[in-house]
């Protein structure tokens, strides 16, 4: 008889075949039963039931695959298919993924464990998995055709190794890495120290995710394979904002926050109001010399980084990709910058044959995030996101780290916006405003130019029209 467990998290409710001792010999030969999960929710930990114990991670809008434990070795079953993932409410992507959900879940294990995956292909080709950053045999590598066989679609693999190193990991094939990755398949792996290790803190909340990319045509649900640069999907464990839960933490809670990198190019990833040190990379912990306090990490492509910081300024703090377009959804990468041009006659001309043409971009793109444009189905909005102030303008990478003083241990529930004490926002100013001065000097001081045109080149500047405001009567 299995012995099964249900628990409820969060909304999504998850039929896990835990380890026991109870577990018969029968079950014992078969595979360990495949759990899977379709809720694009962030789960709560999995706490380890068997095995060393450890402090489990949360995977942002993602969750933990449970093993079953078979005479000390930790058996896994990951189930390689096709999904459908919920990029963003309102916006679903036909993927692939593992178990029901692209990533796969994150595997969690503690250093020494043997580790068994079994491997069930439901792709239409074969695939392999590679354990991205891992100290394993050779043959358990997963670079199909070097170290193994592929395995055929309907066929399962089983890989064994011990997790040797403790650190953050990756999963994702090596087998038509291209289209495999482009359509989601990765994963996170995290290998916890047996004992107290001198390079690795106890934490009070730790957090794991991926960064990864589509290119989905707007209206279109599959991903365009061969894109190499041109993504329009920037996405968190395969999410885009405001579809990304927040990262919810008690005030002075010590934080760690783990990431790898599986696009195509490399994001400076930064919180605003904290310093984080990175504590480790790809090749383990870093040693404490060097370390330093940043507010900006660059994660390269086929990276991992785990930046470390303590909580203590309340607030709901942004914490984002800092490449602009990278915090913007399926954008068309072919429209002109029209900021200060004037284009009123040609609107006129042009909306006696397409009545509904809008000009975009005239007073920068902010007008995109609360311009309710007719969007073909299965659209994200290129930035959306309602704040307690108005709209965000963002889309794509970019979260917050909520940190509260009453949010209570182990409770990852979204307290709503921050209450900003009395006097600490940001003002309008009201009262009159002084001509701005400039100097006499200015300009003139540079190197003499080559080669200049004879004539002055004209510029045109337009300023936004200010109703009754001061600075309407400014001169330039
Ligand atoms: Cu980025």
């Amino acid at each position: 008889m299995n012995n099964r467990r249900n628990f409820l998290a969060g909304a999504g409710v998850i039929t896990a075949a835990v380890s026991a001792a109870a577990v018969s010999r029968v079950a014992m030969a078969a595979l360990p039963e495949p759990v899977l999960q379709s809720k694009p929710d962030t789960m709560p930990p999995l706490e380890p039931n068997t095995g060393r114990p450890y402090n489990p991670v949360v995977t942002l809008n993602g969750w933990t695959l449970p093993w079953r434990m078979n005479n000390g070795i930790k058996e896994f079953h990951l189930v390689a298919e096709p999904v459908v993932r919920e990029l963003a409410p309102g916006f679903k992507g036909h993927l692939w993924g593992y178990n029901g959900q692209s990533p796969g879940p994150t595997i969690e294990v503690v250093e020494g464990d043997r580790v068994r995956i079994f491997v069930t292909n439901k792709l239409p080709e074969h695939t392999s998995v590679h354990w991205h950053g891992q100290r394993l045999p050779n043959g358990m590598d997963g670079v199909s055709g070097l170290t193994q066989k592929s395995i055929q679609p309907g066929k399962t693999f089983v890989y064994e190794f011990a997790a040797r190193r403790p650190g953050t990991f990756m999963y994702h094939p090596h087998a038509d890495e291209m289209t495999q990755m482009a359509m989601g398949m990765m994963g996170m792996w995290i290998t916890h120290p047996k004992t107290k290790h001198p390079l690795i803190d106890e934490v009070d909340r730790d957090f794991v995710f991926l960064l990864n990319a589509y290119d989905i045509d707007p209206g279109a649900y599959t991903p365009k394979i061969m894109t190499m640069l041109d993504f329009n999907i920037w996405s968190w464990n395969s999410r885009v904002f405001p579809g990304i839960d927040p990262l919810v933490v008690r005030k002075n809670d010590k934080v760690r926050i783990r990431m790898g990198n599986l696009t195509m190019t490399n994001h400076p990833i930064h919180i605003h109001g904290h310093e984080f040190t990175v504590t480790g990379t790809d090749g383990g912990a870093t040693p404490k010399a060097g370390r330093w306090p940043e507010v900006t990490t660059d994660v390269a492509v086929g990276q991992m980084r785990q930046i470390e910081f303590v909580a203590d300024e309340e607030g709901d703090w942004a914490f984002h990709c800092h490449k602009s377009h990278h915090t913007m959804n399926a954008m068309g990468h072919d429209v002109p910058t029209l900021i200060g041009v004037d284009h009123r006659e040609i609107v006129k001309k042009i909306t006696n044959v397409i009545p509904d043409y809008m000009v975009m971009g005239e007073r920068g793109m902010a007008d995109m995030g609360e311009m309710d444009m007719p969007l073909p189905d299965n659209t994200a909005r290129m930035m959306t996101g309602e704040g307690p102030f108005g709209s965000v303008e963002m889309g794509g990478m970019f979260s917050m780290v909520k940190v509260r003083k009453d949010q209570k241990a182990g409770d990852y529930k979204d307290p709503g916006w921050y209450k900003h004490p009395l006097g600490t926002v940001a003002y309008e100013w009201t009262g009159a405003l002084p001509n701005p001065a400039r100097f006499a000097s200015e300009g003139g001081q540079s190197m003499k130019a080559q080669n200049m045109p004879a004539k002055e080149v004209e510029v045109q500047i337009r300023k936004p029209v200010m109703g009754s405001g001061a600075m309407s009567g400014m001169k330039h």
